[in-house]
């Protein structure tokens, strides 16, 4: 296998994917000398139906506003990889969806779920919907008219969505009421993410930055360092960074910038239980603007607008936002000021150029589908319980979800540990997850 041939084949097959195209080369590269030290997998070509979808599903969504004017959106289901479970991958409402966005994130979700250690394949959907300024009312019609297509294509055993961005708990609500209705069955296990009154688990809400502060701690440990005391800068204000908030706070560390598209939100002495509380207040508005935190808690948030988190002084960067979110030049800044660390909790979120300053100049550095892989972890933990129907404590939830990131960076280290003794953790993610996803296909044949 050659990394450089197979790009060439891609490119001419899908000009113009260029985020898909991004997380097939960052995976190719990292796994190109141990695949090639496997013939059975050269024979099976296991890379090249690897870097395909199994199916992509598209459908039109209609819906009417709350003017009465009727709307049409596209709605995507992308099911990549069912190997080693089935199709498992959040829904993600955004007004730059593309077919290419969900390919990419079908794509690496396929080798998270397989570092989780849990039976899940890969999956990833979602709709061009926009629910900035969107009331709920017209944010409930969405949901339901996205279902009404969705439904035949999802089951426990089959495909089981969960939330991304756009989509939280409020959202699987919905989408929920209506896969119900129309699948005539109390079926728990079709979607994760769920309240905890109807089947959810308790801390899927916060498994995504928990985990991956567990993470942050344990390659912490790894170096020799301890996350106590640390500035903390990171991006976004939803669900991803209210607990990575929550957790960087209970393990110590000062957060120090909270960000949005409108700009940056500094805040020189910390932030407070009470501004992440907040959070979720500015996430439920569908304003999408964090300049919002500036004005309630004035004094204590400054507000700059139109600069990243990544222009704030501190000690790790945790990118919680959007892919490609955290540039080479931001990564320079950040170097700059002082970072000595970043761990990506975004799917994707730093460019490659960003990537490679770091591991050149010293930043520890680790990708997404480690560092993120709580949060599908936990919906697998959730699955779990529906089918047995039953609920576990958050105690035991929180356990859970710790041995499973420890295990997770353990990983890394096994398949990432290099000559000089540092851990590329992108390469330890990706050779860990590629190999049981490709040893699975193997055993199962050519299909
Ligand atoms: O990117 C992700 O891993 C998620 N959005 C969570 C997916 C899930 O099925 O919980």
């Amino acid at each position: 296998m050659k990394t450089n041939d197979i790009m060439a084949r891609l490119r001419a097959k899908y000009p113009g994917e260029s985020e898909y195209l991004q997380a097939v080369q960052e995976v190719l590269e990292s796994i190109e000398e141990v695949y090639n030290q496997h013939p059975e997998f050269e024979k099976a070509k296991i890379v090249e139906r690897m870097v395909e979808p199994d199916r992509i599903f598209s459908f039109r969504v209609t819906w009417v506003d709350d003017k009465g004017e009727v709307q049409t959106n596209t709605g995507y289901r992308v099911q990549f990889n069912s190997a080693i479970g089935p199709y498992k991958g959040g829904l993600r409402f955004h007004r730059a969806v593309t077919p290419s966005m969900l390919k990419f994130l079908g794509f690496e979700q396929t080798f998270k779920n397989a570092l989780t250690t849990l039976p899940m394949g890969g999956a990833k959907g979602g709709s061009d919907f926009d629910p900035k300024g969107k009331t709920d009312e017209e944010i409930m019609r969405f949901c339901q008219a996205f279902m009404w297509e969705l439904w035949q294509c999802i089951g426990p055993d089959q495909d089981v969505p969960a939330g991304d961005v756009g989509v939280g708990g409020r959202e699987i609500g919905y989408l929920y009421g209506m896969y119900k209705k129309l699948a005539r069955q109390y079926n728990t296990g079709v979607l994760t993410g769920k309240g905890a009154t109807w089947g959810g688990s308790i801390l899927r809400p916060e498994a995504t930055g928990f985990g991956a502060l567990y993470f942050t701690q344990d390659l912490l440990h790894h170096a020799g360092k301890d996350i106590k005391g640390c500035k903390v800068a990171l991006s976004g204000f939803g669900n991803v960074a209210w607990g990575a908030s929550t957790k960087a706070l209970e393990l110590g560390a000062k957060v120090v910038a909270i960000s949005g598209p409108d700009g940056v939100c500094e805040i020189p002495d910390g932030i407070t239980p009470e501004m992440i509380d907040y959070m979720l207040v500015m996430r439920a508005s569908n304003r999408d603007r964090v300049e919002d935190m500036a004005t309630r808690f004035p004094g204590k948030a400054r507000f700059t607008p139109g600069k990243k988190a990544w222009s704030v002084p501190c000690d790790i960067a945790l990118p919680c936002a959007f892919q490609n979110e955290l540039s080479e030049d931001d990564a320079k800044e950040l170097k700059a000021n002082g970072c000595w660390c970043c761990c990506e909790v975004s799917n994707m979120g730093c460019q490659p150029g960003a990537i490679h300053f770091f591991q050149h100049n010293g930043i520890l550095f680790a990708p997404g589908k480690a560092v993120n892989a709580g949060g599908v972890a936990t919906s697998g933990l959730e699955m779990t319980q529906n089918a047995e129907h039953i609920s576990w404590s958050g105690k035991e939830v929180d356990e859970k979800l710790h041995f499973i990131m420890d295990n997770i960076h353990a990983q890394c280290v096994k398949f990432g540990t290099q000559p000089d003794g540092s851990v590329d953790y992108v390469k330890g993610a990706n050779i860990a997850g590629f190999m049981k996803v490709a040893q699975a296909m193997l055993e199962q044949g050519i299909v």
